[in-house]
C-alpha cells in the first residue's frame, strides 16, 4: 500500500468512532477515524506503519471498554486477588492476539483490505515488548493470558523498561548487542494513569520514636507511574492489566536555581538519577554501580506495588463498619517469580508494622500467609546473593526486619529443632562472613512463604531433596511442584493457523483451544492417511514459510524437504549448543568421506540454531561465533550442501518464535541433567507436532511421558549419574568416544576458518584446568547424542512414521496448557477462583 493515503481512502469510508463495530467497513473507518483524530503521523501518509498503529488503537478501544468492566466488576465483588511480581515479561507483539482473543480476526482482515492493507503485513509492523531475558520472562506473559481466560482475579507488576532485551546483530566478529528501541515511536497498548502515582523511597536512615516504633526517613524519593498494558482473555471479556512502572522525579527535584546558573546537568540530577532505574532491563552487574542499580529496581517493582495493593485492599473496604488486616491473606495472594520481588517481604512487614501499626507477630503471619515464592534455577550463580553493606545503605529498614525474621528462624531451630542446628550455617537467611557479609533471597523466601514451588516435578524434587533439603523436614507440606505451561493460543492457534485448523475440523470442535487435553483424541487419527496427509501438508506450509523467513533474514536458502533441526534458547553451557554444534561438525566430517553414492542414503538435514548470549558472558558468545562460522563453511560446501545446512537464526525472539517452532520437525532440548529447571520451549515445539530429542531434564521428562517414550529421542546420563561422571572427569578417569576427540579436533585443524576456538574447546577437556573441566559433560553424552541422532535420521526415512509421531506429539502435549498450571496456582497456592464479568 505504499500509495495509500489517509484521504484517499476515508473518502470511500464514512467517518465513524465507534468502537464496537462489528462489520468490516465500520472497522474500517474506526481504523481510519484513529488515522485522522489520534494522528501521530503527517496525513500524507498511510502506509503499513501508519496503518498498524491506527489498527492498533482501534483494537484498543474494543479492549478499554471490557478492560473498565473488568476492573469495577472485580471491585463490586472484592473477590481475593492474585498479584503476580515478575521483574520480567516477554509479551512479543499484541495485535494477533488481541483480534484473536476477541475473535475478529476475520473482520480485520477484511476491515484491513477496504483500506489496501494485508492484516499479515500489518502484524509484522509491530515491535516485540521484550521486558525479559527468557524462559522466566515468557512464562510470567503465558500465565496472564491463562489468568485472563480463566477469568481470575490476577493481575501482573513489572517494571516499564525503556529499553528491552537487546537486539542480536550477527557480524564477522560474532554477537553484537543493540539497544533494543521498542518506545520509540510509542506503545498503542499502554495506558498512563496519571492518576496512579507512589513515593519510592532509598537510602535514607530509621528514626526512633519515643514509644519505640521506627520509622524510615530521609534519603531520596522517586515517584512510580502506573502504565497499564491490557491483557484480554481469549473469548471472554475478562481483561486484566499488566501494571508497569515508570520512575520519575516530580517538578521539585528539578533544580531551577541551578538551571539559570548554567548548572544544566546537576539541576536535572536527580532527573537523570529516576531515569536511571527503569533504562534498561538487566543492567551488567559487574560494577558496584551496576548492583546497586539491579537492587534498586527490585526494591521499585516491590515497593510500588506493595502500596498499590493495600491502596486497592483499603478501598475496597471503605464504608465497611469494621475490618481486620488479619483478612489481608483472604483478599491478596502476592506471588515472588523467583527471587527477584523478595523485597516484597520486608517492604509488607515495615509497611503494615510502621505505616499501620500494628506489631510484628500479627505483620509476621499477614505477611507469611500472603507471599509465595516460585524457584526458577538451581544453578548456584543465579541464586541471588545481595551484599549486607549494600543493602543496609540503600534499605536500612529493611535490613532491622531481615535480621529480626533471621533471628526468629534461628530462635525457632534452637529450641525446637536441634537436630537441625548444625545445618543453620548454611540455612538461615544472613551470611555473616566477615569477608563478604550477605543475604541470601532464597532462604528469605522460603522462610517466609507459604509455598514455595519448583516448575517441573523434576527440579520440584531436586529443590526437596538438595536445594531446600534441610527446611523440608520443618514445613513439609510447604514445597510443591506446578509445571510450566505455554499459552495453546500464541502458541499454536495464532502461530499456526494451518495446523489449528485441521486439528479443529478432524476434532469437529474448537474447545481444545481452551481445554487442551481434548488434543488427546487426535491419537485416533494418528494412522489415518487422510489425517495425515492434511497434517503434512500444513507442515510443509509452514516449513515453505520459514524456508522464506530464513532466506530473508540470513541469505540462506534452505530446502523445505530437509528435516529441519531447530534449537533455539539463551545461549548458556548448560543448555549444551555446543554438543549440537560439534554433532552437526562431526555429521560434516562424515559426509566429507562419503561418497557421492553412500551421500544419497543420509537423510538431509538442515540445523537451526538461534539465541542470545550475554553480552559479557565469553563463552557464549563464542558459541554463536561458532555455529555462524561452521555455517559459513558447510552452506558454501556444494559437495554437501545440499544433505547438510547449519543455519544461526539471527535475533532470536517472541516473533522469531512464532516463525520456526510451527516450520519445525525435530527440536533439541539437550541440557545436562538436572540443570535446566523446566524448559518451556520443549512444550510448545511438542504442541507443534515437532519430535523432540532431548535429555531427562526439566520437562522434558514429563513431555516423554504424556507422548509416549517411543516418540521421544532420548539420550544422555540422567541426573543421580551426573555427580559420579563429574567426579570420574576430575579423577582423570573418563575415556573419551573416538568420535568426540574427532569432532573437536576437525575444529582444532582450523577447517572452519581462523578464529582461535581452542579456549572454548578446552572447557570441554576434563584436565584442562582452563575451563571447569567439561563440567557441563558434553563429552560424556557424546556418543549416546550421536546415537539418537543416528535414530532420528532412520526414523525421518520413513514419512509415514515420521507423521504419526509427529500427531502423537500434539495429540499428549495436552498437559503443557499454562491453563492447567495456572488452575493448579490458583486452587492448591492461591485460593482464588474465576471472577467471569457478566
Ligand atoms: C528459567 C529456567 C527454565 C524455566 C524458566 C521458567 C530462570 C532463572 N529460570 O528452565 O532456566 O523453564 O525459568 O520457569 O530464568
Amino acid at each position: 500500500g505504499a500509495s495509500v493515503t489517509v484521504s484517499a481512502v476515508s473518502s470511500k469510508i464514512p467517518a465513524a468512532a465507534n468502537p464496537l463495530a462489528e462489520d468490516a467497513l465500520k472497522i474500517a473507518s474506526n481504523i481510519i477515524y484513529h488515522a485522522q483524530y489520534s494522528p501521530h503521523f503527517s496525513p500524507s501518509k498511510f502506509e503499513p506503519e501508519q496503518a498498524f498503529y491506527a489498527t492498533a488503537e482501534s483494537v484498543r478501544d474494543r479492549l478499554v471498554q471490557q478492560w473498565n468492566e473488568t476492573y469495577l466488576h472485580y471491585h463490586k465483588v472484592d473477590p481475593k486477588q492474585t498479584y503476580y511480581l515478575s521483574m520480567e515479561y516477554l509479551q512479543g507483539r499484541a495485535l494477533t492476539n488481541a483480534i484473536g482473543n476477541l475473535d475478529i480476526q476475520g473482520a480485520y482482515a477484511d476491515a484491513l483490505n477496504k483500506l489496501g492493507h494485508e492484516l499479515e503485513e500489518i502484524v509484522e509492523q509491530e515491535k516485540d515488548a521484550a521486558l525479559g531475558n527468557g524462559g522466566l520472562g515468557r512464562l510470567a506473559s503465558c500465565f496472564l493470558d491463562s489468568m485472563a481466560t480463566l477469568n481470575l482475579p490476577a493481575w501482573g507488576y513489572g517494571l516499564r523498561y525503556r529499553y528491552g532485551l537487546f537486539k542480536q546483530r550477527i557480524t564477522k566478529e560474532g554477537q553484537e548487542e543493540i539497544a533494543e528501541d521498542w518506545l520509540e515511536k510509542f506503545s498503542p497498548w499502554e495506558v498512563v494513569r496519571h492518576d496512579v502515582v507512589f513515593p519510592v523511597r532509598f537510602f535514607g536512615h530509621v528514626q526512633v520514636n519515643p514509644d519505640g516504633s521506627r520509622k524510615w526517613v530521609g534519603g531520596e524519593i522517586v515517584q512510580a507511574l502506573a502504565y497499564d498494558v491490557p491483557i484480554p482473555g481469549y473469548k471472554t471479556k475478562n481483561t486484566i492489566s499488566l501494571r508497569l512502572w515508570e520512575a520519575r522525579a516530580s517538578a521539585e527535584d528539578f533544580n531551577l536555581f541551578q538551571f539559570n546558573d548554567g548548572q544544566y546537568e546537576s539541576a536535572a540530577q536527580l532527573h537523570s538519577r529516576a531515569q536511571q532505574i527503569c533504562a534498561v532491563l538487566y543492567p551488567g552487574d559487574a560494577t558496584e554501580e551496576g548492583k546497586l542499580l539491579r537492587l534498586k529496581q527490585q526494591f521499585f517493582l516491590c515497593s510500588a506495588s506493595l502500596q498499590d495493593i493495600i491502596m486497592r485492599f483499603k478501598e475496597r473496604r471503605t464504608g465497611k463498619s469494621s475490618w481486620k488486616w488479619s483478612e489481608f491473606p483472604s483478599k491478596v495472594a502476592v506471588q515472588l517469580n523467583d527471587t527477584h520481588p523478595t523485597l516484597a517481604i520486608p517492604e509488607l512487614m515495615r509497611i503494615l508494622m510502621d505505616d499501620e501499626g500494628i506489631g510484628w507477630d500479627e505483620a509476621w503471619d499477614v505477611t507469611t500467609r500472603t507471599v509465595a515464592y516460585t524457584n526458577h534455577t538451581v544453578l548456584p550463580e543465579a541464586l541471588e546473593k545481595w551484599s549486607q553493606t549494600v543493602m543496609w545503605k540503600l534499605l536500612p529498614r529493611h535490613m532491622e526486619i531481615i535480621e529480626e525474621i533471621d533471628k526468629r528462624f534461628i530462635a525457632l531451630i534452637r529450641s525446637s529443632r536441634t537436630d537441625l542446628e548444625s545445618k543453620l550455617p548454611s540455612m538461615c537467611i544472613l551470611d555473616n562472613n566477615p569477608q563478604k557479609p550477605v543475604v541470601r533471597m532464597a532462604n528469605l523466601c522460603v522462610v517466609s512463604s507459604h509455598t514455595v514451588n519448583g516448575v517441573a516435578q523434576l527440579h520440584s524434587d531436586i529443590l526437596k531433596s538438595e536445594l531446600f533439603a534441610d527446611y523440608v523436614s520443618i514445613w513439609p507440606k510447604k514445597f510443591q511442584n506446578k509445571t510450566n505451561g505455554i499459552t495453546p493460543r500464541r502458541w499454536l492457534r495464532f502461530c499456526s493457523p494451518e495446523l489449528s485448523n485441521i486439528i479443529t475440523k478432524w476434532l469437529k470442535t474448537d474447545q481444545w483451544v481452551t481445554n487442551l487435553d481434548l488434543l488427546v483424541g487426535l491419537q485416533k487419527f494418528a494412522d489415518n492417511e487422510d489425517f495425515q496427509t492434511a497434517w503434512g501438508s500444513a507442515k510443509m506450509a509452514n516449513k515453505q514459510r520459514l524456508a522464506q523467513y530464513i532466506l530473508r533474514v540470513t541469505g540462506v536458502s534452505i530446502d523445505p524437504n530437509s528435516l529441519f533441526d531447530i534449537q533455539v534458547k539463551r545461549i548458556h553451557e548448560y543448555k549444551r549448543q555446543l554438543l549440537n554444534i560439534l554433532g552437526a561438525v562431526y555429521r560434516y566430517k562424515k559426509l566429507k568421506e562419503m561418497s557421492a553414492e553412500e551421500r544419497k542414503n543420509t537423510t538431509p538435514r538442515t540445523v537451526m540454531i538461534g539465541g542470545k548470549a550475554f553480552a559479557t558472558y565469553t563463552n557464549a558468545k563464542r558459541i554463536v561465533k561458532l555455529v555462524n562460522d561452521v555455517g559459513a563453511v558447510v552452506n558454501s560446501d556444494p559437495e554437501v550442501n545440499s544433505y547438510l545446512k547449519v543455519v544461526f537464526v539471527p535475533n532470536y525472539n517472541v516473533s522469531v518464535a512464532e516463525m520456526l517452532i510451527p516450520g519445525s520437525e525435530l527440536s533439541q532440548h539437550i541440557s545436562t541433567a538436572g540443570m535446566e529447571a523446566s524448559g518451556t520451549s520443549n512444550m510448545k515445539f511438542a504442541l507443534n507436532g515437532c519430535l523432540i530429542i532431548g535429555t531427562l531434564d526439566g520437562a522434558n521428562v514429563e513431555i516423554r511421558e504424556e507422548i509416549g517414550e517411543e516418540n521421544f529421542f532420548l539420550f544422555g546420563a540422567t541426573a543421580d549419574e551426573v555427580p559420579r561422571l563429574r567426579k570420574e572427569r576430575e579423577n582423570g578417569l573418563f575415556k573419551p568416544d573416538h568420535r568426540f576427540e574427532e569432532a573437536k579436533q576437525f575444529i582444532r585443524s582450523g577447517a572452519f576458518g581462523s578464529y582461535d576456538y581452542n579456549p572454548l574447546l578446552d572447557s570441554l577437556e576434563g584436565n584442562s584446568g582452563y575451563g571447569r573441566g567439561d563440567y557441563f559433560l558434553v563429552g560424556d553424552d557424546f556418543p549416546s547424542y550421536l546415537d539418537a541422532q543416528k535414530r532420528v535420521d532412520e526414523a525421518y526415512k520413513d514419512s509415514k512414521r515420521w507423521l504419526k509421531m509427529s500427531i502423537l506429539s500434539t495429540a499428549g502435549s495436552g498437559k503443557f496448557s499454562s491453563d492447567r498450571t495456572i488452575a493448579q496456582y490458583a486452587k492448591e497456592i492461591w485460593n482464588i477462583e474465576g471472577c467471569r464479568v457478566p
